[in-house]
């Protein structure tokens, strides 16, 4: 596999191993020229902490894409995470659609919501212009929480197969091309992944060890861009990013003080070997 370049958009949040404090080291692991342009600055996630500061940095996009395009700079892939607001979400299709090489890769993670929830920052607003935006990537990698709201479907705690697969329908029925989704659990003691892609879905199951770790779905995300950058398909790189993801958790479980993410960098070495690098 040749030597991708790839841009990463989502905030900086500077405490709490989420977002571009994540996507980078994992992406950089997985031997990608990782470009970066940060939505938001904040001192730390929004997820638990109280009191944190928020730059939004929306206003300097425009200029950042406009420098870019005269230095002729272009990217085999663009993959976006946590974004600040709903002018952003705007100025990223415009980055779709200008800056991709041909035959480059978008690759949508609509980071907004969990546990049947928005996160603080967003309302309707905000989703409804995620839709316009997930629906038009090649890959989108939502929580059942998100591609709830994406389809305008009740959230449920517990469900069965045909619930899983009303969402996906209902997913693919409003535009999604491949969805990796996440969080799926039958029972519980294991969860996993479904892929859809191309009209084929599959499941890669595995044992759950906790619930609810901050931060986790980046960590998720940004390993399976890496995994499928390195020429892995949906369904192998899902099964790599859970297993990293996994075994992540497994080194912060236990550590009560380390409740705002997990401890992604350990597991770091065993993600490049599982890359076979
Ligand atoms: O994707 C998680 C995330 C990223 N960035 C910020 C967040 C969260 C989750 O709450 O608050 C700022």
């Amino acid at each position: 596999m040749s030597y991708s370049k790839i841009l990463t958009i989502q905030d900086i949040s500077c405490v709490g191993q989420c977002s571009l404090t994540v996507a980078l080291p994992i992406l950089s692991a997985a031997g990608l020229e990782t470009c970066i342009l940060p939505s938001a600055v904040l001192s730390t996630h929004t997820a638990g902490f109280t009191g944190f500061t928020v730059r939004d940095l929306t206003e300097d996009i425009p200029a950042i894409a406009a420098h870019w395009k005269k230095e002729k700079i272009a990217f085999d892939a663009v993959y976006t995470g946590y974004l600040g607001s709903t002018a952003q979400i705007s100025y990223v299709k415009e980055i779709f659609a200008s800056l991709l090489k041909d035959g480059g890769l978008t690759i949508v993670d609509p980071a907004m919501a969990d546990n049947g929830a928005l996160y603080p920052a967003f309302d309707k607003e905000y989703v409804d212009a995620m839709k316009t935006l997930a629906f038009t990537a090649d890959i989108i990698l939502p929580n059942i929480t998100e591609a709830c709201f994406l389809t305008d479907t009740e959230y449920q705690e517990s469900y069965g197969e045909d619930y899983i697969a009303d969402l996906l329908d209902r997913l693919t029925a409003a535009g999604a091309k491949t969805i990796v989704l996440t969080g799926v659990s039958y029972t519980p003691s294991k969860t996993g992944v479904v892929v859809r892609e191309k009209g084929e879905t599959r499941y890669y199951e595995h044992p759950k060890v906790a619930k609810g770790c901050h931060g986790t779905g980046d960590v998720y995300a940004s390993a399976f861009v890496g995994a499928l950058l390195n020429g892995l398909d949906a369904y192998e790189a899902a099964a790599l990013a859970a297993d990293y993801t996994l075994q992540c958790i497994r080194l912060t479980q236990g550590d009560e003080a380390h409740w705002y993410g997990v401890k992604f960098e350990l597991a770091l070495p065993e993600y490049i070997r599982a890359l076979g690098k």
